[in-house]
């Protein structure tokens, strides 16, 4: 007990520190938005455009199944899950076509879950 009345002027302290502590707020992705499904077994669209430079966001819901939204070259690879939507910052700093597909095997149709992410200069 004496130990405990010891140590609680410290743990007081450190609660007051946690409790001052900044709070770290959640920045939501900024940009055009741009919507996106995937169901089984495709996305929609499947050819996304975007600007050079523009800022945009893939929000990308899941309709049914789960499904992964890979882009290889762009360093994306986000889980789609049935009723959520994920929001996924686009790169636009380099003009191309990339590739995306479903990166999580969801069955029959899995290997037709492709698409192209275009950024025109
Ligand atoms: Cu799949």
């Amino acid at each position: 007990m004496k130990r405990l009345l010891l140590l609680s002027p410290i743990l007081m302290l450190l609660l007051a520190a946690c409790t001052t502590a900044p709070i770290v707020e959640q920045v939501a992705p900024q940009g055009r938005i741009i919507p996106v499904t995937a169901e089984l077994w495709k996305f929609t669209p499947n050819v996304i455009q975007a600007k050079q430079g523009e800022e945009a966001v893939l929000q990308i819901t899941g309709v049914s199944g789960t499904h992964g939204f890979s882009v290889p070259d762009l360093g994306i690879n986000a889980t789609i899950i049935q009723g959520q939507t994920v929001s996924v910052t686009l790169p636009t700093d380099r003009p191309g076509t990339f590739d995306f597909r479903c990166s999580v095997p969801c069955g029959a149709g899995h290997k037709d879950m492709t698409g192209q992410i275009i950024v025109a200069p």
